[in-house]
């Protein structure tokens, strides 16, 4: 079948673009719609042209795997269809039903008009693939817009509903019957004539003060962690304003193709594939289907059930939320209430959606009332004879065919599982704290855990806009497992020397949000001294915990909460302490560790390198599927910058070899049993091979 159907339908020729899935346009979809325009214009009977898409969506943009490929660059271009567009003699109505994105758009802003259903959105979010729109996107769009929307969009990448851009200029019309009100559309310019092309629309452009630029650098670079891109759209949209049309998009097409060939476009695109990757389950038939997912329960009022809560019912979902105890159960619904009304004050949200989305959230106080859900989730404090308790309970409680899903970020699924007549249908399901922001849902299968539990908590994770990853039952999953090798680390070199600030500087300057100490600050501390009590107990022999945090608490610096910790704090302002110092140098001669001074390269390689090997050592170990698997939990659960790809992508880039000289050198530090080298990493440095490579030696027995 042709990737481009034509047909003329009172006197308009319709173009609809058929290339599931998405309606990419790869080099065949632009050689079809060129030959569909000539046609149009050749043909006497035809007044007018439709571009339309089937199936879900219109048009999502270039083809990204033609990224790189000989297809990419062959004619029809895509910027050589859009001169097509332009000069038609004809007019072309763009009818915009699910989502015209990028390329989509920047084909749709070529068109003579454009019209969308209600529920259809439009966006240029090339940003998070490390791009700038490269088919005149940055400067057809705030020809439309306005120069201060389109740095907005442009810089976020954000999807804007139909509503919204037709208020702003980007849609001409709301309509209701798409095709056939496409063509009265296109039919009504054919007869009284079209708008000039909205790359001769120069009114909004003109005349710009170059401060708006100068005060958005300011104010939105801070977000930016890194990334280069954004700076370069500004720059763009900038020459938008000040040049002629065809000198700007001769400068777009400069920033476009730099962007093309740099780290952060092959880390971003990795990353694009790695989310959609993470769903597929190699030992998961594709024709098993999920579940339907209708009514789902939590159990738990506190922080994280609540924000699990808020996570169904944004996404449309009647939960129940649980709790026996009634005052906690009346905070938790008030915490939610507040939450939502919070995002109302931003503008985020509107009254309508608060009332829809907190009208979906009905507490209830026991077992007795949970009628037909087909989920349950329990959130409630990490005891196992407690969630034991809980899950025989749910077992009795829910219809046999509902999954039982457990948020525990640490104890055995199996052990778990084995308190109910179901094990098949009980599953990890750890959300990130809090639940209804981040993204990472790790799903962590137990022994029992049957095909259709796991594709269906998979494909529940991708309703609810979550990036689901499936983990292994061990001891911390794919994430937690990893994360203790950074904040150990952190502790470790304080001892030997290094300050909380130069520590927190380079993680933050390599795109972490916040540096792993005043993290630690943020959380507090009280509570970490616990959970360390009991992980000590498991360390293996040739490992000796730091024991900073539990000097911290004992001298009253709990963190944030009590103005110091690892730091001073004047309200939110957190500041050197030479107090803090003083202590972590006490405790150095405490365990006569010789303080010595770090460069920042070695901070970078002690903080984020011992990552990459436990990642290795969970391929091993089959904990993980696919290296790209840990960075899609990294970059979504503990925020690593998105730009790098992730830890395993960034480690490969770097080169595997250096990650290894660091496991050798902090195995012997710290103790080889947990921080020595992988042997997935040894191999594959010893072979010249990447993760790639990884699934053929694992299977093989390394
Ligand atoms: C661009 O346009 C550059 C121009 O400015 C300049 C050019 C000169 N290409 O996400 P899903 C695949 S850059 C190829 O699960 P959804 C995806 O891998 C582009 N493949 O579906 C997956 O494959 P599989 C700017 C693509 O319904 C399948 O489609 N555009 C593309 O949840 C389904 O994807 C963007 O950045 C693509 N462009 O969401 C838009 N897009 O089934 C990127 C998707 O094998 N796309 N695939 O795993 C999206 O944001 C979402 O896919 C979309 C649908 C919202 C469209």
């Amino acid at each position: 079948m042709s990737t481009v159907d034509y047909a003329v339908q009172s006197s308009v020729a319709v173009l609809t673009v058929a290339y599931p899935p998405v309606n990419a346009l790869s080099l065949a979809v632009r050689a079809g719609l060129g030959e569909g325009v000539a046609r149009a214009i050749a043909d006497p009977a035809v007044k007018a042209i439709v571009v339309i898409g089937s199936g879900t969506i219109f048009i999502a943009g270039a083809d990204i795997s033609e990224f790189g490929t000989p297809n990419s660059a062959a004619e029809p271009r895509l910027q050589t269809l859009q001169a097509q567009f332009e000069a038609s003699p004809k007019p072309i109505v763009a009818a915009i039903h699910g989502t015209a994105l990028g390329g989509g758009l920047e084909l749709a802003l070529t068109c003579h008009a454009r019209v969308a259903v209600q529920s259809a959105k439009v966006g240029l979010p090339e940003v998070k693939l490390g791009l700038l729109p490269g088919a005149g996107g940055t400067i057809r769009l705030p020809r439309l817009t306005g120069v201060v929307v389109a740095l907005e969009a442009i810089t976020t990448g954000r999807h804007i509903g139909a509503v919204e851009a037709n208020k702003l200029g980007i849609v001409d019309a709301i309509v209701f019957d798409l095709k056939a009100d496409a063509i009265g559309y296109a039919l009504k310019l054919a007869a009284e004539g079209t708008p000039p092309p909205v790359r001769d629309r120069n009114d909004k452009i003109t005349g710009v003060d170059p401060k708006v630029f100068a005060d958005f650098r300011a104010r939105a670079g801070k977000k930016w962690r890194g990334q280069i891109a954004p700076a370069r759209i500004v720059d763009v949209i900038e020459a938008a304003t000040t040049r002629s049309f065809d000198d700007a998009k001769a400068f777009e097409n400069e920033q476009f193709k730099a962007l093309m060939e740099s780290d952060q476009r092959k880390a971003l695109i990795h990353y694009f594939f790695a989310e959609r990757e993470a769903r597929k389950i190699p030992d998961v038939p594709a024709d098993i289907k999920p579940l339907p997912i209708r009514k789902v329960v939590v159990i738990g009022s506190g922080l994280m059930g609540g924000g699990i809560a808020m996570s169904f019912a944004n996404a449309g979902i009647p939960v129940k939320l649980l709790d026996i105890d009634a005052e906690a159960l009346a905070r938790g619904m008030g915490v939610i209430r507040k939450t939502y009304e919070t995002s109302l004050s931003r503008g985020s949200i509107t009254q309508a959606q608060l009332d829809e989305r907190f009208g979906r959230i009905e507490p209830v106080g026991g077992y007795d009332d949970l009628g037909d859900v087909d989920m349950a989730i329990e959130a409630v404090f990490e005891d196992m004879a407690l969630k034991q308790k809980i899950f025989a309970l749910l077992d009795k409680a829910t219809p046999p065919h509902a999954i039982l899903g457990t948020n525990t970020s640490s104890l055995d699924i199996d052990q778990i599982a084995s308190a109910t007549t179901r094990p098949d249908k009980v599953i990890g399901a750890h959300f990130f704290s809090p639940a209804n922001v981040m993204k990472l849902l790790e799903a962590v299968r137990g022994s029992k855990t049957s095909a259709e539990t796991i594709a269906t908590v998979m494909a529940l994770g991708k309703q609810i806009g979550k990036a689901p990853v499936l983990a292994g039952n061990c001891d911390g999953f794919i994430g937690n497992r990893m994360l203790q090798y950074y904040t150990v680390n952190a502790e470790y070199m304080l001892e030997r020397g290094a300050t909380p600030e130069q520590i927190d500087r380079v993680a933050e300057q390599f795109g972490m949000a916040m540096g792993p100490l005043a993290m630690r600050d943020l959380a507090g501390m009280a509570q970490a001294v616990n959970v360390r009590a009991v992980r000590k107990l498991t360390l293996p022999a040739d490992e000796r915990m730091p024991e900073l945090v539990e000097r911290m608490v004992e001298a009253g610096r709990i963190g944030q909460k009590s103005s110091a910790g690892f730091y001073r704090y004047d309200g939110r302002e957190r500041l050197p302490d030479p107090a803090a110092l003083d202590l972590i140098r006490a405790e150095a001669q405490r365990q006569g560790i010789e303080q010595r001074s770090f460069t920042d390269e070695e901070i970078l390689a002690r903080l984020f390198h011992p990552l990459v090997n436990e990642g290795a050592k969970e391929l091993e170990e089959g904990i993980a599927i696919r290296a790209s698997d840990i960075d899609v939990a990294w970059v979504n659960g503990y925020g690593f910058p998105v730009h790098t790809g992730g830890p395993m992508f960034w480690g490969e880039q770097i080169g595997l070899d250096k990650v290894l000289a660091t496991a050798r050198t902090l195995g012997a530090e710290n103790g080889q049993t947990r921080w020595g080298p992988s042997r997935l990493l040894e191999r594959l440095v010893a072979e010249g091979k990447g993760w790639k490579d990884a699934p053929a030696l694992i299977a093989a027995g390394l």
